[in-house]
């Protein structure tokens, strides 16, 4: 038995820059096209396929292509939600797929006034598939909570577990404010643990978390260095899908004008060669006057451009003016911790334990937006609908 494991491939991100939109597509091929010519039983992918439930029509166009191959190969592919593709109406695209007969999703908890049940998907090579998918906010963990372990311990056979949660005891370091699961929930008595949500490769403690297929951000495409999993006969072997190189120039702001800043990093710039490489800009310290956004980025970007980058990024995160420190503290936090903190204050948490999150529900019911195509009343009707089942009306 063989099989390929990746996760967070997020197709459909960088809406705004379309050099990455299409990269993170192609990534995906890619990972695709090695599971084929590693003559790969199945495919596990664990979780966030695509970058939001309903990703837009040239991203569904491609992903139905390209899963297509996996089909027309014989190769299954196995997958569930993640926090980004999860829908609480169900209204997602993996299900589309999953009824065009192109994946699986072996995610699919039954659940009871007091408990989950999983089912095995079990697969043509005896391979017994099963996982939980994941929910903004974590909300995933009450599912941990409630899940009826010992059947699914108890079953003979390869068994593997998918999910898309971050494990508490594995978290890295610049993440350890992320909600997550302890080891101690996950059932026992898997031979893989695939895992995905968290974007940094781990394998500690046997849990697989193999890496954001294609950075997200800017900061993740420092240390871009993606690859898959291949899994045979119990031995797990890293293959690269890494697509392009990076380069990264920085410069220390401290006590600098935001023109000398922009001058220096231009130079910089200039002594280097960037054919088909991706560039990134970064600048820390406290600016003398001015503000960050007084650097002008279009100037740095077409410096790069003229010198063969096929892109340029900025992460002028780190940098800051005077005025702009006082409102630090609120500006650094995630929207998710953002969120997180507005739930905490407003929720009577003890009298209604499930009142922060169904709150957290809420506001990520209402952040959708109205699908290229889709009509205003389709769309009304779809928060709608969502927003009932939050509520549990
Ligand atoms: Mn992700």
């Amino acid at each position: 038995m063989k099989f390929a494991h990746f996760s967070d491939v997020h197709l459909g991100s960088w809406s705004s820059s379309p050099e990455l939109r299409s990269m993170a597509v192609l990534a995906f091929e890619k990972a695709v096209d090695i599971s084929l010519s590693e003559k790969a039983d199945f495919i596990v992918i664990s979780g966030d396929l695509f970058d939001t439930p309903m990703p837009a029509y040239d991203i569904l166009a491609a992903s139905a292509r390209i899963l297509k191959k996996c089909h027309d190969a014989g190769v299954r592919v196995y997958v569930v939600p993640g926090s980004h593709d999860y829908s609480p109406s169900d209204k997602t695209f993996i299900t589309v797929m999953e009824n065009a007969g192109l994946l699986t999703n072996v995610a699919k908890p039954e659940e009871t006034e007091t408990s989950i049940k999983l089912h095995f998907t079990e697969d043509a090579s005896g391979a017994k598939i099963t996982g939980i998918m994941g929910k903004a906010g974590a909300l995933e963990r009450d599912y941990f909570r409630r899940l009826e372990r010992e059947e699914l311990e108890k079953q003979q056979g390869f068994k593997i577990f998918v999910f898309h949660s971050a494990i508490e005891e594995f978290r890295p370091k610049h993440l350890k404010d992320m909600a997550a699961v302890p080891l101690g929930m996950l059932p026992k008595n898997f031979d893989y643990y695939a895992a995905g949500h968290v974007h940094v490769p781990s394998e500690e403690g046997g849990i697989i978390f193999p890496g954001v297929l294609f950075p997200t951000e800017v900061p993740e495409m420092e240390s871009y260095d993606s690859a898959i999993r291949i899994v045979e006969d119990g031995k797990i072997r890293r293959v690269s899908v890494k697509l392009f190189e990076v380069e990264t120039i920085s410069t220390n702001a401290d006590a600098k004008n935001p023109s000398d800043v922009e001058k220096e990093l231009i130079a910089g710039v200039q002594q280097l060669e960037l054919n088909g490489k991706l560039l990134i800009v970064k600048a820390s310290g406290i600016l003398n006057a001015g503000n960050p956004s007084d650097i002008s980025f279009a100037a740095i970007k077409e410096a790069g451009i003229r010198k063969g980058a096929f892109s340029v990024k900025k992460n002028f995160m780190g940098i800051s003016s005077r005025e702009y420190e006082q409102n630090k503290e609120s500006s650094s936090l995630s929207i998710e911790a953002i969120e997180d903190k507005v739930a905490e204050e407003f929720c009577v948490t003890k009298t209604f334990p499930k009142e922060k999150e169904m709150a957290r529900n809420v506001m990520y019911s209402l952040n959708d937006e109205k699908q290229e195509g889709e009509t205003v009343h389709a769309f009304e009707e779809r928060v709608r609908e969502n927003m009932k089942r939050v509520l549990g009306l």
